[in-house]
């Protein structure tokens, strides 16, 4: 299997080479350096050789708009297959009543939910005066009132300050211009999601939709509490589960922390602790499911076929046992990584973690998240930088880095390994110190102690070395 997977991936590089080298040389390379730094971008992983392999067909080739059974072109019957196939596992893996595979991201996940939710719950005296059902019912000559009534729904999403996402309600998403917004935030002690004032603000703010998820959250959500939140003001839960998704799949987050009994809709990417090809998933109740299948062409572009065959190779793997274990290593190492920077004395978001991501406080080591970002990078471990709450330094300086365990738990990192990371990450931040600039010290430029970079990069090496990403792949 492995000597057949290096030879399919030689000679494919072989192919892109003759016709554009630098693309050949970057692929090369891209290995070269996820396997040489610690990757602990929270919301990336290593999909399996099977979801990679997948991924490189001629799927591609071919357009499906519609829906399994329905579409718009001819000669779908295999991509039907997959399809079908992607979003079987997916409603057997999760245990939601609809799945739908066709979302190319997070971000048109998202989309996709807000688009059905406004189909499904928009009432307006427009509808009643035409006697239509739903919004799906009018005739282009109907929109014009009931564009005003789209533009007065709200939203309530958890504050981006506070790890939520640009696309549950803010500005630079295009969920911040459809809808009025409200931000929940976190308490101002113990920086956790404060049901209580939540639910007061969703009581006076009445949205239609509340929106529960993260994306820089080191915390677990009560999803029960937050359905009975909506219930009680008429609200839709939707639960945008991007980052957490493998938690779920993999049984770690089970009750009140599983989102999918609670939520009327869920949307997803497969890529992040879920561990599949790039791309989005929506799962409803059947209430929703039929303006979730208008998906495309309401908000997407034709779906793509080699990637939705991916998910399905990648469901099927969440499906196994094995994924259960990979997922509840994931929480157990973000805890140990959070446990072995705050021995160290590292200012952690929330004093800690129960899920797969932490957030440091860098600001107490005199730099910024940029700062600390590139710090890091130069010494091997990857990172990305992130606000935290009510950050002096704003979003682009920053003064935390969010960090977490998905892919090198892929890679086979245990409890010894992370307690080790967190030492190198430790003595970067403490040997990292501002640049001057003319007006006092620079938010973006530092200096490293001497030998630093160098001597974290073959710590770091040490610990590769000894779980190799993709062992049998030799290009
Ligand atoms: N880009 C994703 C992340 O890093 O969390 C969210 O969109």
């Amino acid at each position: 299997m492995n000597d057949a997977w290096s030879a399919i991936y030689s000679q494919a590089l072989a192919l892109i080479e003759q016709v554009e080298p630098r693309v050949a040389a970057a692929t090369r390379q891209e290995l070269a350096d996820q396997r040489a730094s610690l990757k602990l971008i929270a919301s990336e992983n290593y999909a399996s050789p099977a979801v990679l392999a997948t991924m490189g067909t001629w799927f591609s080739d071919k357009y499906a708009e519609g829906t399994v059974g329905h579409r718009f072109y001819a000669g779908c019957q295999n991509v039907d297959t997959v399809e079908a196939a992607a979003a079987e596992h997916a409603r057997e893996l999760f245990g939601a009543e609809y799945a739908y595979a066709q979302p190319h991201s997070g971000i048109d996940a998202n989309l996709v939910a807000y688009w059905s939710i406004l189909a499904h719950r928009v009432e307006s005296p427009t509808l009643e005066r035409l006697g239509a059902k739903t919004v799906n019912d009018l005739s282009e000559g109907d929109w014009e009132d009931l564009r005003h009534t789209f533009a007065e729904q709200r939203v309530m999403g958890m504050s981006l300050d506070v790890g939520g996402h640009l696309t549950h309600g803010f500005r630079p998403n295009i969920s911040g211009k459809m809808f009025r917004q409200r931000s929940y935030g976190t308490d101002p002690i113990t920086q956790l999601i404060d049901y209580d004032t939540l639910r007061a603000q969703a009581k006076e703010f009445k949205p239609l939709i509340i929106v529960a998820g993260y994306s820089a959250y080191p915390r677990r959500i009560n999803f029960a509490k937050m359905r009975e939140i909506a219930d009680e003001v008429g609200a839709t839960l939707f639960v945008d589960m991007a980052h957490f998704a493998g938690l779920v799949a993999g049984k770690v987050f089970t009750g009140d922390e599983n989102p999918v009994p609670h939520a009327h809709i869920v949307a997803t990417t497969t890529h992040k602790s879920l561990r599949g090809p790039r791309g989005g998933l929506v799962l409803a109740t059947k209430e929703y499911a039929a303006d979730v299948d208008r998906g495309c062409p309401m908000v997407l572009g034709g779906p793509l076929s080699h990637v939705m065959a991916a998910k399905a190779v990648a469901l099927a793997e969440a499906r196994q046992p094995s994924f259960q274990t990979y997922a509840q290593n994931v929480a157990d190492n973000a805890k140990v990584l959070a446990e072995g920077l705050a021995k160290r004395g590292v200012k952690l978001v929330t004093g800690g973690t129960d899920n797969h991501i932490v957030l440091l406080d860098v600001s107490t080591f005199g730099i910024t998240g940029r700062q600390a970002e590139f710090a890091l990078l130069d010494s091997g471990i990857v990172t990305n930088r992130n606000s935290i709450p009510n950050d002096p330094n704003g979003a682009w300086y920053t003064s935390g880095v969010r960090i977490g365990t998905p892919a090198l738990t892929t890679r086979g990192f245990g409890p010894a390994e992370f307690d080790k990371v967190a030492e190198l990450i430790h003595g970067v931040l403490a040997g990292t110190v501002p640049a001057s600039a003319p007006n006092g010290p620079s938010k973006a430029k530092y200096v490293l102690a001497d030998g630093l970079a160098a001597r974290t990069k073959a710590a770091a090496a040490e610990l590769l070395d000894a779980h190799p990403l993709y062992p049998g792949l030799q290009l």
